[in-house]
């Protein structure tokens, strides 16, 4: 003899059901704060009055610089004519002084940093980009501007995958490069129009970094004292990096030196 199959008391029972609902709920919300757990503990960053601390310094490039190629641009006329940029910008060297290198805090954040919600901005000029090397914080944006008479394809590329891949029209609205970069990565961005040009987005998870201009110079502050790895980043000529000592008083400002070699 058959018997109807009893139904599931716990299915069907209101209460229980309620009741296993919000152990589901309570699993999911604490699943994230499990994630976090296994995250290094972070302190906060230092308050102003600790991380009255500078590094600055130069970046030199001693000995006979590369030459720096003149650049086959005839596939756009409007990149032909733009002298100014005729030559390729993968070492700039100024009277000894080396551009576009980042130099930045490498141990440790140094406390938990907010990114930025201004996005740092590359811009197009003259078929190259502008600045060749920037730093942003994990998490922040980057505008690609167009302020040239051509149109441009954005690649974002990180970690041999495309973040972006945009066409770009002349003078044409910015190009928001969104990603999950996190610190150490850097981000490339190339143009699938015109091969020669390149450009390197560095991410830290603080905002102790500087990238330096002709003059080879960087300035970092905000800094508590304390020991640090100071680390230049350079995207053809590699990194080097050096241990420095932030006090306090007139020891709090100090001076720091790098040298790139042929
Ligand atoms: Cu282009």
């Amino acid at each position: 003899m058959r018997t109807a199959a009893p139904s599931n008391p716990v299915m069907t029972h209101p209460r229980l059901t309620s009741l296993l609902g919000a152990l589901l709920g309570a699993l999911l919300a604490v699943h994230p704060t499990v994630a976090d757990a296994d995250a290094p503990k972070r302190a906060p960053a230092p308050p102003a009055e600790v991380a009255k601390g500078s590094i600055k310094g130069t970046v030199l490039f001693e000995g006979e610089p590369p030459e720096r190629a003149t650049l086959d641009r005839k596939s756009d006329p409007f990149c032909a004519k733009q002298t100014a940029t005729a030559n390729a910008d993968d070492v700039v060297v100024t009277k000894g002084k080396l551009a576009g290198v980042l130099v930045r805090i490498k141990n440790g954040s140094a406390g938990t940093h907010a990114a930025p919600t201004t996005p740092a901005v590359i811009d197009q000029v003259g078929c190259a980009y502008s600045p060749h090397v920037i730093g942003i914080v994990a998490g922040q944006k980057i505008a690609v501007r167009n302020s040239d008479g051509t149109f441009h394809n954005i690649r974002g590329i990180l970690k041999g995958k495309d973040v972006v891949n945009k066409m770009q029209a002349a003078k044409a609205a910015d190009v928001s490069i969104e990603s999950k970069a996190a610190a150490d990565d850097v981000i490339e961005l190339a143009c699938g129009v015109h091969p020669w040009m390149h450009a390197f987005a560095v991410v830290q998870d603080h905002p102790y970094f500087a990238v330096t201009g002709s003059d080879g110079v960087f300035a970092i502050s905000g800094l508590a004292p304390g020991t640090y790895t100071l680390e230049a980043w350079h995207p053809t000529l590699g990194a080097k990096s050096m241990t420095v000592k932030v006090g306090v008083g007139a020891k709090a400002s100090i001076n720091a030196r790098f040298s790139y070699k042929p």
